[in-house]
């Protein structure tokens, strides 16, 4: 289980920002935009409670805070609890949180207490970075390659599949592809005689995995995986429009969700 580090979390509005605008320019709508296509719903003055949680490996350094700093960029009112775990989800509820986030090394969760509804980040970060790829305006092929077909890629893939798109998936998890190939119906990628692709959705935590072979130039990248898929270098090479950011716009689509 990759977990993320301080790092990762650096200038966490700057990053929100920089996301912010390469979806608009990939699908006409900012993050907001694509959260309220894809659940009908829009934040009604719902108070989010963030609790810190201590067990498995501890706090991450710069993870409530950054919760905190993306809940109000999506024009939410959040807070962050001064206790933790247990103590901090009762202060969460006794001041008056409508949404709970927390999160510890298995589970990020968010759960609506008014309506009983609960999401967790990682189908909800694969359907909203599948959903953004599928907005690639540039295109009106419906061919889509999906690199990783584990917690987030697997329902991104189904989503892309339910959206009525050709996916093609790729998993070196020989069990996982097969999985998705007779459930989904996907098209195992053949890396003998690989295809151009002008949408790539990308989920795995391993660097490098979308190769020369495999780009067209503008294509668009949505990726939520942590390192970058794609080297700096292919990524300019080609002008990849790479849609990328460590924690914000998986969060919007959970929060969203539960709405
Ligand atoms: P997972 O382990 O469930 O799935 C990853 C999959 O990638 C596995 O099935 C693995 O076999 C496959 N894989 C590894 N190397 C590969 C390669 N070279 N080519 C093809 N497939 C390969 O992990 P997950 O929970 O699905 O998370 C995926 C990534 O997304 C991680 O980096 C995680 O940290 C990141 N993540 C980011 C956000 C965000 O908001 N940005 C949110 C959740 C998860
Ligand atoms: O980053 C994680 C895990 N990978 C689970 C999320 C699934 N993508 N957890 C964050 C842990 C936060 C910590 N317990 C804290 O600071 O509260």
């Amino acid at each position: 289980m990759a977990l993320l580090t301080p790092d990762d979390l650096k200038d966490i509005n700057k990053q929100l920002q920089e996301a912010d605008s390469i979806v608009w320019k990939v699908t006409g709508l900012d993050i907001k935009g694509v959260c309220k296509a894809l659940y009908g719903t829009s934040p009604n003055s719902e108070k989010v409670g963030i609790v810190p949680v201590t067990s498995g490996n501890g706090i991450i350094g710069n993870f409530s805070a950054s919760l905190h700093a993306i809940t109000q960029y999506f024009g939410f009112d959040s807070f962050v609890t001064n206790m933790s775990d247990v103590s901090g989800y009762y202060e969460a509820v006794r001041s008056g949180a409508d949404i709970i986030l927390m999160a510890d090394d298995h589970t990020f969760l968010a759960h609506n207490l008014k309506n009983g509804k609960i999401a967790n980040n990682q189908p909800s970060t694969g359907i909203i970075y599948a959903e953004i790829a599928s907005r690639n305006q540039k295109t009106d092929s419906k061919d889509v390659l999906v690199v990783g077909l584990g917690k987030v890629g697997f329902p991104g893939a189904v989503h892309l599949v339910h959206k009525g798109f050709r996916v093609y998936g790729y998993d070196t998890d020989r069990t996982l592809l097969k999985r998705a190939v007779s459930s989904l119906g996907i098209i195992p990628l053949d890396i003998e005689s690989p295809k151009k692709f002008s949408t790539i959705f990308e989920a795995t935590p391993c660097a490098n995995t979308i190769p020369e072979t495999l780009i067209s130039k503008n294509c668009v990248l949505s990726t939520p995986g942590i390192p970058c898929a794609i080297s700096e270098e292919l990524r300019l090479k080609y002008d990849v429009q790479l849609v990328m950011e460590p924690l914000g716009i998986g969060t919007a689509s959970m929060l969203y969700s539960v709405l």
